[in-house]
């Protein structure tokens, strides 16, 4: 299997964490954002979305980086991050479609301004969409502090991919200026994510 990624992309990097957990072999090809490889016409037949990651599965190709998530790990006979008990799974669910839905894009309109923008050259910040993204932030992480208040993985008693999908923005939180300082159940949650070897083994 070939992951079509790159380095900094957070929504890349869970797909790779759930092989390097898995033990499945990933063959990792960069598509170069900055360059804008990802409009060429060839990467656009594999994800007309033109965003990274793209699973090529013996040419079925996938795209969507929660979905890889999903795939890689029912793929996997024996695996336990993806439950398959009825209920066990569509609380993972509901976290991995928070992580789609709400986090990433939230995380996302400060990555962009403060860490993107820079890298870029493309000027300061613009300080509505700074407020906006703070504002998303906050509350989206005081949603998952209050969840965390006793637990140690978001989803039942064991990690599952609903940690890997989420930790994997907070990789920025001092670049993208994240405020998340004040949410120590998510502060002590990620700490837990960044001691397991999948989190080691990737990231820039
Ligand atoms: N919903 C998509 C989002 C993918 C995404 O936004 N990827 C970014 C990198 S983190 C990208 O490829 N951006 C390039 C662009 O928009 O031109 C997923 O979860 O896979």
């Amino acid at each position: 299997m070939r992951l079509y990624h790159h380095p900094m992309s957070s929504n890349a990097r869970r797909a790779v964490m759930t092989a390097v957990h898995l033990g499945l072999k990933l063959d990792l090809t960069v598509v170069d954002l900055a360059k804008g490889a990802q409009r060429d016409p060839q990467f656009l037949r594999m994800n007309p979305n033109g965003k990274v990651p793209v699973l090529d599965d013996d040419g079925f190709f996938l795209t969507e980086s929660h979905a890889i998530m999903q795939y890689l790990a029912d793929k996997t006979p024996g695996q336990t991050l993806y439950p398959q008990e009825l209920r066990a799974r569509a609380d993972v669910n509901r976290w991995l479609f928070w992580s789609a839905q709400h986090f990433q894009p939230a995380v996302s309109v400060l990555g962009w301004e403060h860490l993107v923008k820079p890298i870029l050259g493309m000027g300061d910040a613009d300080p509505a969409q700074v407020k906006l993204g703070n504002g998303l932030v906050s509350a989206c992480a005081a949603i998952l502090d209050a969840h965390l208040a006793g637990k140690s993985w978001i989803s039942g008693d064991a990690l599952s991919l609903a940690d890997y999908a989420i930790a994997t923005p907070l990789a920025y939180i001092q670049q993208a200026k994240l405020p998340v300082s004040e949410h120590t159940n998510v502060l002590a949650w990620f700490a837990r994510v960044q001691e397991l070897e999948a989190w080691k083994r990737t990231g820039m």
